[in-house]
């Protein structure tokens, strides 16, 4: 099993616990993030173990319940719209004008290790199908 998978699986244990997660200090500024784009209700930060020449995450500020994709309820829908179009919107300030790749892993199978709902924008290269 990668190292990358077994922290993935370790993480879900915490998932509903409440407690505020690293993506939360990053909100606060408590820990310092390079953030590309900020708004009342999401935030673009770089990804501190790129997987391309562009890879950036968007959190929701407020976590809502939103430990993950699979949480979401009729009331998270406006803001699900809102993240993908932050998604959309960054990447184009990014220059990612040649397609990217939009990811929300989620649960321990999705290999989520942070149970904070996040979009992983990843670009600058030639993605592959299927993802490991
Ligand atoms: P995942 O989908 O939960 O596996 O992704 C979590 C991502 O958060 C992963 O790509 C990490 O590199 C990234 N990350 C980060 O950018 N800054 C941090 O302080 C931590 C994780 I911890």
């Amino acid at each position: 099993m990668s190292s990358e998978v077994e922290k993935a699986q370790a993480a879900a244990s915490g998932a509903d616990s409440g407690a505020p997660t690293i993506f939360d200090k990053i909100i606060s500024k408590e820990i310092p993030a390079q953030v590309i784009y900020e708004d009342d209700q999401a935030l673009a930060f770089r990804d501190i173990s790129p997987q391309g020449p562009v890879h950036f995450l968007v959190i929701p500020k407020v976590r809502n319940g939103l430990t993950g994709l699979s949480k979401a309820t009729e009331e998270h829908k406006p803001l699900l719209g809102h993240l993908l179009y932050v998604a959309a919107q960054v990447a184009k300030q990014e220059g990612l004008a040649k397609g990217y790749r939009v990811t929300i892993n989620d649960g321990p199978d999705g290999s989520q290790s942070v149970y904070h709902l996040h979009l992983h924008i990843i670009g600058g290269r030639q993605m592959t199908w299927p993802p490991g």
